[in-house]
């Protein structure tokens, strides 16, 4: 696979209500058109079976772009569509016992949100770490308090994962990001329900920074 940190540029995080207008699969497929190098299918209120229909059918849509399939929360969900790994935060299944059910080869994400959460990360276990939120976001109401850039600098220099920053990320703020030491961002609402998916994830992609 290509490296993760290549990976973790522009990722996409999936919000169903949000992808109404073109669909969960059109959507991702614009999105990926546009630039988009991840996918994770978060799909908060769906059921277990209801996720692997989705993620079966985003990864026959990913099929042949080489860009991985991440699955938010659900181990049963990934393993069972086959995506190329999960995503988890602090609340839910303990590092070891995801990467146990993962197996060695999937990627497997955590979320964190402060210093002592990003010390505490397993570096041998986890592939990648999520930081944020970066700002406050109506996309997810029950978020942490927001770090900023300086916070997220602080983070980013505790640990030698790669890193994907998210929490109310627009295109503009891609050099901030990579200037607090980030290797890419996760966005929802910057890609989900806009008019135009693919001319959205090109905002990032044409005023692409690196680092
Ligand atoms: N975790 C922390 S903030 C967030 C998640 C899933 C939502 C980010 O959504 P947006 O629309 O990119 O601000
Ligand atoms: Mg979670």
């Amino acid at each position: 696979m290509t490296d993760l940190r290549q990976h973790l540029r522009l990722y996409l995080v999936t919000d169903t209500a949000l992808c109404r207008a073109y669909g969960l699969v059109e959507t991702v497929r614009q999105a990926v058109t546009g630039g988009v190098t991840l996918v994770q299918l978060r799909a908060k209120t769906a059921s277990t079976p209801q996720r692997i229909e989705m993620a079966t059918a985003l990864k026959s849509a990913l099929a042949g772009t080489g860009v991985p399939l991440i699955v938010n929360d659900d181990l049963d969900a990934a393993i069972a569509a086959n995506a190329d790994g999960a995503h988890i935060g602090q609340g839910d299944v303990p590092p070891e016992q995801a990467r146990a059910r993962l197996g060695p080869n999937k990627i497997l994400g955590l979320s964190c949100e402060t210093p002592q959460t990003v010390q505490a990360a397993p570096a041998h276990i986890v592939d990648y770490l999520g930081l944020g939120p970066v700002f406050g976001t109506p996309t997810k109401t029950d978020h942490e308090r927001p770090i900023g850039f300086a916070g997220l600098a602080e983070l980013t220099a505790l640990t030698s994962l790669p890193t994907v920053a998210i929490g109310g990320l627009k295109a503009q703020h891609q050099a901030q990001v990579f200037a607090a030491g980030a290797d890419g961002q996760a966005v929802v609402s910057a890609i989900c329900g806009q008019p135009d998916p693919q001319a959205a994830a090109q905002m990032f992609t044409q005023t692409q920074v690196h680092p």
